[in-house]
């Protein structure tokens, strides 16, 4: 059994493998698959694509015991058990097309990457690194371990891919700049409306449609990105083990803050691979007026 460091970096290195193949993929596969994904959504060509791709290359690697990602009903057997003891293996999960309504519309979206010392669905707080490839005009790759965060950039060079590192040491700016939140403003509670307000009247809206694409504006420019708890859906929409764990580790990871409303993202309770968040994430004391905002109701 490999280490978890190298089994880490061979996980990356299959994400970073995968990326030009994916990309080239996408303009003919931009109509819907006429499935539907567990969150009941409708899956797209491109996603099926990515998913495939990626599920391939990451079960491959040696070292990963289980896999799942926002496509599968649950997590698939990759060889090895998966736990918290030396040479276990580690659970890998991921969002294979983050944000893949804008394969139509041809605008920014992205890969998660989850990696777990848990067997899934796993807390937050087992992560051991995650990550994002964001297709914006380049791939750029960031991952966060324990040492930190980076950015690389991603191109095709012949069968395989060139990667420098663009950012070795990546953190949020002191000062934010940009904010960008989802779902539609009637159905935002009262309470984060208000907050949404105040945000308005302090920073520059920075909206694209794919949390990778936001959160990227916001790992940038400094500021706060939320998809909150919803009226007509209490957990938000995004989901706990492929998209918001792996977002509130990077952001943690990059001096930042997360949070579900109440507390850390990386706290919140595992109990469903499926299982919905409210995500916040951004500057600590943008995250802390969050918290208290949602708390005078
Ligand atoms: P997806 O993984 O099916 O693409 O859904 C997640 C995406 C996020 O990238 C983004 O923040 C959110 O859905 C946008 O949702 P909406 O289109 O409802 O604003
Ligand atoms: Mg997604």
């Amino acid at each position: 059994m490999s280490s978890p460091d190298s089994t880490v970096d061979a996980v990356f290195d299959a994400v970073a493998a995968t990326a030009p193949e994916i990309r080239a993929a996408l303009p003919g596969r931009r109509v819907e698959s006429g499935t539907e994904n567990e969150s009941g959504e409708s899956v797209l060509a491109g996603d099926l694509y990515a998913d495939e791709l990626l599920g391939d290359a990451i079960i491959a690697v040696d070292g990963v015991g289980s896999f799942v990602s926002e496509e599968r009903e649950s997590a698939v057997d990759a060889g090895g058990a998966v736990g918290s003891g030396a040479g276990d293996a580690l659970a890998v999960a991921i969002d294979p097309l983050d944000g893949s309504s804008n394969l139509r519309s041809n605008n920014a979206m992205g890969t998660v990457v989850g990696v777990y010392d848990a067997p899934l669905p796993a807390s937050g707080r087992d992560l051991v690194a995650a990550g994002y490839v964001l297709y914006g005009p380049i791939t750029t790759m960031v991952v966060a371990d324990e040492t930190g965060v980076r950015e690389e950039v991603v191109t095709a060079d012949g069968d395989g891919v060139e990667r420098s590192v663009v950012e070795a040491d990546l953190s949020l700016p002191a000062t934010p700049t940009v904010y960008g939140f989802g779902g539609r403003v009637p159905d935002w509670p009262a309470d984060f409306r208000a907050y949404a307000r105040s945000i308005e009247d302090e920073l520059k809206l920075r909206y694209g449609g794919a949390m990778v694409g936001d959160v990227n504006q916001v790992l940038t420019y400094g500021g706060v990105f939320a998809y909150p708890a919803l009226r007509s859906a209490s957990e938000g929409k995004l989901r706990l083990q492929f998209e918001a764990n792996p977002i509130a580790y990077i952001v943690e990871r990059a001096g930042g803050a997360s949070s579900d409303g109440t507390g850390s993202i990386l706290d919140v309770e595992p109990e469903a691979v499926h299982q919905r968040t409210p995500v916040y994430v951004g500057n600590e004391a943008l995250i802390e007026r969050l918290e208290e905002a949602l708390d005078r109701e």
